[in-house]
């Protein structure tokens, strides 16, 4: 009886610690080229543990580099001038609302500036000097994120904790969301915006 009793306790620890995370993965159909990917918690999730590492934006041979940047919201990035004349940074919106445009102001060859990006939402980057620079920052409303492969449209989101959300896809300045279930390793294929 106590075997039996230790034996269930066992399965359930063993049980519950294989489900309470997973890998989400699966394909971005109806799309050519990269997307990115990002889960909404639906129910209220625990806050992320804010982000250390700093994400990079150069600005090199007339262009923006990546041209698409995924960060977790409270991020910091990095904008490097990396090019022999002068450039400009600036927004005029997060996630289509203007008060959060801003201007990080002009950078001579070699200058940097930083800002922490602390509401989720596409950041499209302008250089006022150059009006063909152009970039999109996806700053996501948590940690799970990816972008997808060029040609094959997979991904792949590691450590998602079970539960439900609204996966994002944002594809060319376009979004689509469908509500997903996370058990474990999970599959789901999501379709882009057109
Ligand atoms: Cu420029």
């Amino acid at each position: 009886m106590k075997k039996n009793l230790l034996i269930a306790v066992i399965s359930f620890l063993a049980l519950s610690l294989v489900a309470s995370a997973g890998t989400l993965s699966g394909s971005v159909k109806g799309a050519q080229g990269q997307s990115v990917v990002y889960l909404e918690p639906v129910q209220a999730a625990a806050p992320a543990p804010a982000p250390t590492q700093v994400y990079k934006m150069d600005q090199r041979g007339m262009k923006f580099i990546p041209s698409v940047l995924v960060v977790p919201v409270g991020a910091t990035v990095e904008f490097d001038n990396d090019d022999a004349g002068a450039h400009n940074v600036r927004w005029a919106s997060i996630g289509g609302q203007t008060r959060f445009g801003h201007n990080l102001g002009n950078f001579a060859a070699g200058q940097k500036g930083t800002w922490k990006f602390e509401h989720a939402g596409v950041v499209p980057l302008m250089c006022t000097m150059h009006p063909d620079m152009s970039a999109y920052i996806v700053v996501t409303p948590s940690p799970y994120y990816a972008q997808t492969d060029q040609i094959l449209g997979d991904f792949f989101i590691q450590n998602v904790p079970d539960g439900q959300y609204k996966a994002v896809v944002w594809h060319n300045g376009k979004t689509t969301s469908q509500v997903v279930k996370v058990a474990g390793n999970t599959k789901v294929d999501l379709a882009a915006g057109k």
